[in-house]
């Protein structure tokens, strides 16, 4: 449920709609995007991330402008604290190498900083300042103590061996430690960043401060993982469009399913549509896109991404039938193919900005009206303008993924309990988190007169509770 009824949401504070009023919010939210810009150049995509947040607080500001009075914002889009450091590792050849290395501390009015790393080579600290202001409001809306914050490194995992990764990923924790906590800032994977490399991260860990402690969520099931974790982004964003179609009366049993990525949030995507009764036809890789009309291979997609680490090319060895499209395929075509096949529902779970309006245009075009994201701004901007357009069901990143940073909570009081919970207790939470992050959703959408647009909620309502917890902790 929704409370309207705080006395930060007090009707004192509504502003009448007068022409000035108006005309002082535009010029608010574009004078706050110029200056951001100015102060941090050349963040794209943290520009992306917080023109979204921004335009859709407008409706919120009109009505309560005490959040402009407390200069919230202003506040809200700084960093608290940003770390940048030297990765220095050995290569197998006995070699320096060296990568940069980032945890930003984003926001902590609601509880330590919770975000996980990415270890890829197009990391910058743009890239992290954008996926660390994504996860303020995600772990807003998941009704949890948690934080926003995020890290990584342009360090590239692929074509890399086992021992390499380990002593990469020590040189990294061999700085991050003193930054970290299990009350002050608590990393998990991404990208390039999964059961191995939390392994090495909290060896190293430990080895320097002799501690045994949550300090990193998705641990293994043996020491201190919580049971449903590695499944919970996938298997939430799953859930998150069953609460869509249930909305509209409508189950997912039957659906054609396209999925993106061929990682851990497409993999147990395709995992829980398969176990419940939908045909997931496609997953991707860097290289391009895998589509067998017959459904995909769960078993042989695992062991080609979870035990080989190949390409999905591979998967044509098993299955002649299905196609390999990469980008020679698709010769001058703009978009990405796998978008352009005909299904029911869309699960872009691969990597930001990877679905464009020519690619929303074809989803919609072949009858997709829904659209959940595993992935994080996986949406260009005008693509879901033509979604929102649209009136599909269209669930973005900071509500239908947040399963996974939602187990990691999970994880964390499992930790702190010393207890570890069967996967039904696990399950049976991530379902009721994401049921009530699509009500949030769909409540705060409709407060605003627009009631089919869940960005809008998911961005007001995740906002709310973190402005109104800055306001209560005074200015600090
Ligand atoms: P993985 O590293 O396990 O998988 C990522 C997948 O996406 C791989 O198949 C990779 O292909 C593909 N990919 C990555 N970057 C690109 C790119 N630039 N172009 C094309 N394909 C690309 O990561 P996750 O599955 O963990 O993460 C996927 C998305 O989900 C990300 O946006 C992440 O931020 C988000 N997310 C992850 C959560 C988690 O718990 N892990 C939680 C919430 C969101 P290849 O292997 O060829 O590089
Ligand atoms: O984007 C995300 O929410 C994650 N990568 C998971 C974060 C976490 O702390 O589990």
């Amino acid at each position: 449920m929704v409370d309207n009824n705080t006395d930060h949401n007090n009707a004192d504070h509504n502003t009448p709609d007068t022409p000035d009023n108006h005309r002082h919010l535009e010029t608010y939210v574009h004078d706050t995007l110029t200056s951001l810009k100015h102060s941090s150049p050349a963040q794209t995509e943290f520009y992306q991330a917080a023109e979204e947040v921004l335009e859709c607080l407008r409706p919120l500001f009109k009505r309560c402008p005490h959040y402009l009075e407390h200069n919230i914002i202003e506040r809200i889009v700084e960093p608290e604290r940003q770390i940048m450091f030297r990765i220095c590792w050995a290569d197998d050849n006995g070699k320096a190498q060296v990568n940069k290395g980032y945890r930003v501390q984003f926001n902590s009015a609601l509880g330590p900083y919770k975000g996980g790393l990415r270890f890829h080579p197009s990391v910058t600290s743009g890239t992290i300042k954008f996926l660390g202001f994504e996860q303020i409001f995600k772990n807003a809306l998941t009704g949890l103590p948690l934080g926003g914050g995020k890290g990584g490194s342009n360090f590239d995992p692929k074509g890399k061996s086992d021992a390499e990764i380990m002593r990469f990923c020590q040189a990294y924790m061999t700085e991050l430690y003193r930054h970290i906590g299990p009350t002050q800032d608590v990393p998990a994977g991404d990208i390039g960043v999964g059961a191995r490399e939390v392994g090495y991260l909290y060896g190293q860990y430990k080895r320097i401060t002799g501690r045994y402690e949550g300090i990193l969520t998705g641990k293994g099931l043996e020491w201190g993982g919580s049971i449903g974790r590695k499944e919970a982004t996938g298997y939430g964003a799953v859930y998150f469009a069953q609460n869509m179609l249930k909305a509209r009366r409508e189950t997912i049993e039957g659906k054609t399913c396209l999925v993106s990525g061929a990682g851990n949030v497409a993999i147990y995507t395709i995992e829980k549509l398969l176990e419940l009764g939908a045909k997931p036809i496609t997953c991707s890789d860097s290289g391009g896109t895998l589509h067998d009309p017959e459904g995909i291979d769960l078993a042989l997609l695992k062991d080609i991404k979870e035990v080989k680490r190949t390409s999905l090319e591979d998967y044509l060895t098993a299955r002649p039938d299905a196609r390999y499209i990469t980008a020679a395929d698709y010769p001058g075509e703009e978009g990405h193919a796998v978008w352009h096949i005909k299904a029911d529902i869309a699960f872009p779970c691969a990597t930001q900005n990877e679905l464009t309006a020519v690619d929303a245009e074809a989803l919609l075009k072949n009858g997709v009206d829904c659209v959940s994201e595993g992935a994080n701004m996986p949406s260009t901007a005008d693509a879901i303008n033509r979604f929102l357009d649209a009136g599909i069901a269209y669930g973005p990143g900071k509500a239908a993924n947040a399963g996974g940073v939602a187990t990691s909570q999970l994880e964390m009081a499992q930790n702190n309990s010393m207890e570890q919970w069967p996967l039904e207790k696990v399950d049976d939470k991530l379902k009721a988190i994401m049921a009530d992050i699509h009500e949030q959703c769909a409540e705060t959408a409709a407060e605003f007169d627009e009631p089919t647009n869940l960005v809008l909620g998911a961005n007001i309502a995740g906002f709310r509770r973190v402005a109104d917890a800055m306001i209560d902790h005074g200015i600090v």
